[in-house]
């Protein structure tokens, strides 16, 4: 059993402070993970991290640089982060490796990512947990643009024989418009109004983006809040279920 957990960067970090981990809840969810049986895919997002960065240089998905340095600087911020990642998973014992999408991972001139899994699947293979990131990520026409850690979820989704998917996200599940959890998505259609932007600094889109890729899967997705981490890992259903193409 192969599951793909996304830790949104706002669960991780304090999203509207700059470069600040919120510390209380990485360990909490560094304990969740410590928990669970099986094989376990990490990503996670840019958070006051990899946003501020980017924004800060006026790159997004669409809008790429040609500046090696902004590259850089957006791809070591989110270095901090997930050394942060990597030393809350090790306090709890988990063997934790980076896999980090600069070097690796590319775009096409339409923006389809192309992502090579074989470190992952022998990292699985060797009994370690694979952490990626959003990052900034080399894009055919464009130079860099970023890369959010959800389209890593999808490609991972796509390349590895992948069981589950949960995405973590600050908000216990996909909300209709009086704020109340969706249990269930099969269409966009049905949620297209509910689903609105995120409030703080995101440069890859909020729910909406995310409830779009997410229905392309083949393999069911979760959407949840930290509260439901937990029980994620423990095969339950907490959050909405994203159930495109099951
Ligand atoms: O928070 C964005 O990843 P996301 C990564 O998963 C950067 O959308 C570098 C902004």
């Amino acid at each position: 059993m192969t599951t793909v957990l996304k830790l949104g960067g706002s669960v991780v970090t304090e999203k509207d402070t700059p470069e600040t981990v919120d510390d209380d809840a990485l360990a909490r969810a560094a304990s969740a993970v410590a928990a669970h049986e099986g094989d376990l895919v990490l990503v996670h997002g840019g958070g006051s991290f990899g946003h501020h960065a980017a924004a800060e240089r006026g790159v997004s998905t669409a809008e790429g640089t040609r500046s090696a340095a902004d590259a850089v600087a957006i791809h070591d911020a989110m270095g901090r982060l997930n050394g942060a990642v990597l030393d809350a998973l090790h306090a709890e014992g988990v063997e934790a490796l980076p896999v980090r999408p600069l070097s690796v991972a590319s775009r096409d001139a339409a923006g389809a990512l192309s992502l090579p899994t074989g470190s992952v699947a022998t990292m699985l293979e060797e009994g370690f947990t694979p952490v990626l990131h959003g990052d900034g990520v080399a894009q055919a026409g464009s130079g860099v643009t970023i890369t959010s850690g959800d389209d890593l979820v999808v490609a991972l989704a796509r390349e590895l024989a992948v069981d589950r998917v949960g995405l973590c996200s600050t908000v216990p599940g996909v909300l209709d418009s009086s704020g109340e959890v969706i249990d269930r998505i099969e269409r966009f259609s049905d949620v297209a109004d509910a689903v609105g932007d995120s409030d703080a600094t995101d440069v890859t889109g909020g729910m909406a983006a995310k409830v779009e890729k997410l229905l392309a899967l083949s393999a069911p997705a979760h959407v949840f809040g930290p509260d439901g981490l937990s029980a994620f890992l423990a095969g339950e259903s907490p959050g909405t279920v994203v159930a495109g193409r099951e």
